[in-house]
């Protein structure tokens, strides 16, 4: 999968494309990033990109004219279908189940806003669409930017270690994750749940099935709403939930 991110700061992502699992996808060539400055697609000295918001008011606005020149030359760099997203906060908010729906493209074009945000002739022309990571407002687009490309390349083939690693994901069945342990086995005196330790692989499976239901109901009921759950689960969310009141 291809990113192509148009953005003022194209060191973070720099940065961002030489660790971790992003990183090991794009050395291993399964997943490629490159950034498109809109600076270098202005044509006075100053390399202007931002202009004072017309009817007044606070802050500056993104030019159009660098944006879309920079969007285009993406665009057309490669002859593979894309969608050219706007990462803001009027967007749709990103969930596993969007990360899922993205990473069904084969390349994304991903403008990073800065400032108060673009000019709006811009969404209309040129975006396909827009997505928040949440109502919150940050100082760039960047780091929403980068949000998007980990969560989406995690659930690419070859992109995560362990192939099952993005299937036990949290949110994956809608559910919070199990809780994790390592050595050492007592710390503090407090002991890792016996049953990690039994070998037991079909009890360990059920046990973090039970603790996925019950910390999602203890921590997001929101997200149990959003699921129908089977009798077995039920009933291990009843056990779950009996454990705690004994
Ligand atoms: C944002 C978000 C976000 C708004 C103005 C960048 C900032 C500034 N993007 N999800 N929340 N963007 O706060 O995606 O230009």
């Amino acid at each position: 999968m291809r990113f192509d991110v148009i953005t003022l700061f194209p060191d973070l992502f720099e940065q961002a494309a030489s660790m971790g699992v992003v990183g090991k996808a794009i050395a291993a060539d399964t997943i490629q990033l490159k950034t498109w400055n809109p600076r270098d697609f202005t044509q006075d000295v100053h390399r202007t990109v931002d202009d004072r918001p017309f009817g007044g008011g606070p802050g500056m606005v993104m030019k159009i004219e660098p944006l879309q020149k920079a969007i285009k030359s993406a665009v057309k760099v490669i002859d593979k279908p894309t969608k050219v997203i706007y990462l803001s906060p009027q967007g749709r908010k990103l969930d596993q189940q969007g990360v899922e729906y993205l990473a069904k493209f084969s390349r994304l074009v991903l403008l990073a806003g800065r400032y108060e945000g673009i000019d709006e002739r811009l969404l209309e022309a040129d975006i396909d669409e827009e997505w928040s990571i949440g109502d919150f407002v940050l100082s760039g687009g960047e780091l929403p930017a980068l949000v998007l490309i980990d969560a989406v390349s995690r659930t690419l083939p070859d992109v995560l270690g362990h192939k099952c690693s993005a299937v036990e994901d949290s949110f994956a069945e809608g559910l919070l994750d199990h809780p994790h342990y390592t050595r050492p086995d007592v710390f503090d005196g407090i002991s890792v749940p016996s049953v990690l330790l039994s070998g037991d692989h079909k009890k360990i499976a059920r046990w973090r099935e039970k603790q996925s239901l019950g910390k999602t109901w203890q921590k997001r009921p929101d997200l149990l709403e959003k699921i129908e759950l089977n009798e077995h689960q039920q009933s291990l969310l009843d056990e779950f939930i009996q454990e705690l009141n004994n």
